[in-house]
């Protein structure tokens, strides 16, 4: 469970800026983030990428979601507008190797992104 700094994170074993979690998500502010608010919610499980989630995975991805929808509720930006971004292996920018959505808002967002 602990291979990545994000499995680390969601055993409790090095900090980090928790808003929300429960017995299958947790929810942790960006290090480095793009945008006043961002947020990224990963589940306990590690599933390495989004190529990886297993049909048994889709309550899993679901709850995922909506578990980004109450972050961006209680962080006041659900009204105005937000994004959610799963970035899925090198072209995209993954970083970390444990599956996490992104969740930004609090300014307006272009679109298309780069
Ligand atoms: P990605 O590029 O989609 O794999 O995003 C990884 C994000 O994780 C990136 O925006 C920076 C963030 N990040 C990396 N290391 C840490 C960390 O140790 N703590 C926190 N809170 N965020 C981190």
């Amino acid at each position: 469970m602990s291979e990545t700094i994000f499995g680390k994170i969601a055993a409790g074993e090095i900090p980090a800026d928790i808003v929300y979690q429960d017995d299958e998500i947790v929810a942790f502010r960006d290090l480095s983030p793009q945008a006043p608010t961002h947020v990224l919610v990963i589940p306990r499980k590690p599933i390495r990428t989004l190529n990886d989630a297993a049909p048994e995975d889709a309550e899993l991805l679901g709850k995922l979601f909506l578990a980004a929808a109450k972050v961006a509720a209680h962080e006041g930006i659900a009204e105005a507008g937000y994004r959610v971004v799963v970035n899925c292996n090198a072209a995209a920018g993954q970083t970390v190797f444990h599956l996490h959505l992104h969740v930004l808002g609090g300014r307006p967002l272009q679109w298309p992104p780069g």
